[in-house]
């Protein structure tokens, strides 16, 4: 089935309510995240490198904040014949529910359980992988730093995080640069000036994103031995930390 195309901000708003997951967004999301976030294809495809790589047998691989369940499809791909168990984890009903429909068109042997619930909740055993896709920054800032150590906690020895961020750069002309570059790809990809001044008004509010220091210094501060930006196009990162 052709994903449908976002065209959620294409009208104007008296007022721009705060962006939620909801089932509008959700029944767009493919094209959405493809169209706004730049890479976002490549480190999709390179969490499925990874999981084979980092993928122990018998243990579990969590993909928290999974929304429609590409990076999972992506694992589950490049780990079947591990009796690994993969946890795809959204509080978002409508990205479950469609998730869900999108791992049953696909056959595998390994086991995907999914939560609809919060990724604060959830305990972590067990775990060889970990992913963040482009989910921390939507988590209020004061729970970023228990989530990762959770996280740590919960990962094996030599076990991997992927987390991926859009960042903030504290140098002014840096920001401002790498931001335009941004919504030059985001007008590129068909999204016009209101549809972009509209998302960026409903984000204000529910997405801060930091700077690549605090992330490094906050998952160094939990014990992660090994970190290492793997991505980076404009103003959007993806990091790996080693247990
Ligand atoms: C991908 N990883 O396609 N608990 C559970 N889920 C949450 C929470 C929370 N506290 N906060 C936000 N979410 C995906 C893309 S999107 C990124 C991730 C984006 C969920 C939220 O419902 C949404 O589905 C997802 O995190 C963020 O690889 O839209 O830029």
């Amino acid at each position: 089935m052709k994903p449908s195309q976002d065209d959620l901000y294409a009208k104007p708003y008296q007022q721009v309510s705060d962006f939620q997951f909801d089932d509008k967004v959700a029944g767009v999301f493919n094209d959405m995240i493809r169209r706004s976030v730049p890479g976002y294809g490549q480190i999709i495809n390179t969490i499925g490198d990874l999981a084979q790589k980092y993928a122990i047998p018998n243990s579990k691989v969590y993909d928290l904040g999974c929304s429609l369940g590409a990076a999972t499809l992506s694992i589950r791909r490049r780990v079947e014949g591990r009796n690994c168990q993969i946890i795809a984890v959204d509080n978002s009903e409508s990205m479950i529910q469609r998730c869900k429909e999108n791992l049953s068109a696909y056959v595998s042997e390994t086991p995907v359980k999914l939560i609809c619930g919060d990724i604060r909740d959830i305990e972590i055993e067990n775990a060889s992988l970990v992913i963040l896709n482009f989910t921390m920054q939507f988590l209020a800032p004061e729970h970023r730093e228990s989530l990762l150590k959770k996280i740590y906690e919960g990962l094996l020895p030599g076990g991997l995080l992927v987390l991926s961020e859009k960042l903030y750069f504290e140098q002014p002309k840096i920001q401002s640069t790498l931001d335009d570059l941004h919504l030059d790809f985001k007008r590129a990809n068909g999204y016009s000036e209101l549809e972009i001044s509209q998302k960026r008004s409903s984000l204000e509010h529910v997405m801060k994103p930091d700077t690549l220091q605090q992330h490094e210094i906050r998952i160094k501060e939990q014990g992660f031995s090994q970190f290492s930006v793997w991505f980076q196009c404009f103003n959007f990162a993806s990091m790996v930390a080693i247990k």
